[in-house]
């Protein structure tokens, strides 16, 4: 186990961040438990790389971000700032991120375009890894939707599409979550412990075998 890898997990406010971390670490969220807006938490878990090392990983739980359009943007309020500038200044201690939205919330896509931004302002040097989650929140019934917009799925699924073509310009990975499955959130943290831990060292075998066939292979001493 190498040294402990910091994620932050960003998005605006309700997208189940929360729900995503609890889920994973204590498996103890069903569809009725009642979770509180956050203003900043700490998780700590050991996460196992594809390579079978574990890594320990602190995971960073944010403030949710306030939506930069749609019927609930509003100027923010000076906590709100106060917890935005927090949560920027953590972007430059971390080295994963996981960014947040619900697809049948267009709003929380377009919110996360300017947490990428802050990331990339601050990740100076060192070597980052980012993933999408999209947990969709609602379960869609297409008739519920009011005249004259289009119908949820239709609109989450734009949103999927959008989502999917960003993170492969920008080199991301996008996972389709749901934060009331554990099984389905465990693929993107152990892409990022898989990601941002050291490979082996790779020094001493290689060598070693080299050496050997270079003796074997001579002919002089075979006979
Ligand atoms: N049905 C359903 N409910 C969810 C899901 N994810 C979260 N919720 C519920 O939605 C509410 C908000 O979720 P949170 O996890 O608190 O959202 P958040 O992004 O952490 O919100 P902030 O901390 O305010 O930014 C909670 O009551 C959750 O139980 C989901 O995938 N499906
Ligand atoms: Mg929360």
């Amino acid at each position: 186990m190498g040294k402990t890898i910091r994620v932050v997990v960003c998005g605006m406010a309700g997208v189940g961040k929360t729900a995503v971390l609890e889920q994973l670490i204590n498996g103890n969220v069903t569809p009725t438990t009642e979770l509180h807006p956050t203003i900043e938490d700490i998780y700590v878990a050991n996460v196992e790389t594809e390579r079978g090392t574990r890594e320990k990983m602190r995971l960073y739980d944010t403030a949710g971000l306030p939506p930069l359009s749609g019927p609930n943007a509003a100027e923010s309020s000076a906590q709100q700032q106060h917890q935005q500038q927090l949560a920027k200044q953590l972007l430059g201690v971390t080295e994963g991120y996981v960014l947040v939205y619900d697809p049948t919330k267009p709003e929380s896509f377009d919110c996360l375009l300017t947490v990428k931004r802050d990331i990339d302002k601050n990740k100076d040097k060192k070597e980052i890894a980012i993933v999408i989650l999209a947990n969709r929140m609602r379960v869609i019934n297409n008739n519920s939707s009011s005249p004259g917009t289009p119908p949820a799925n239709l609109t989450a699924s734009a949103t999927l599409n959008k989502a999917n073509s960003w993170a492969m310009r920008e080199h991301m990975k996008h996972f389709e979550v749901n934060a009331m499955e554990r099984a389905s959130l465990l693929e993107p943290f152990v892409y990022l412990a898989t990601k941002l831990s050291p490979p082996p060292n790779k020094s001493s075998f290689p060598q070693l075998s080299m050496v050997r066939k270079s003796i074997t292979s001579r002919p002089d001493t075979a006979s």
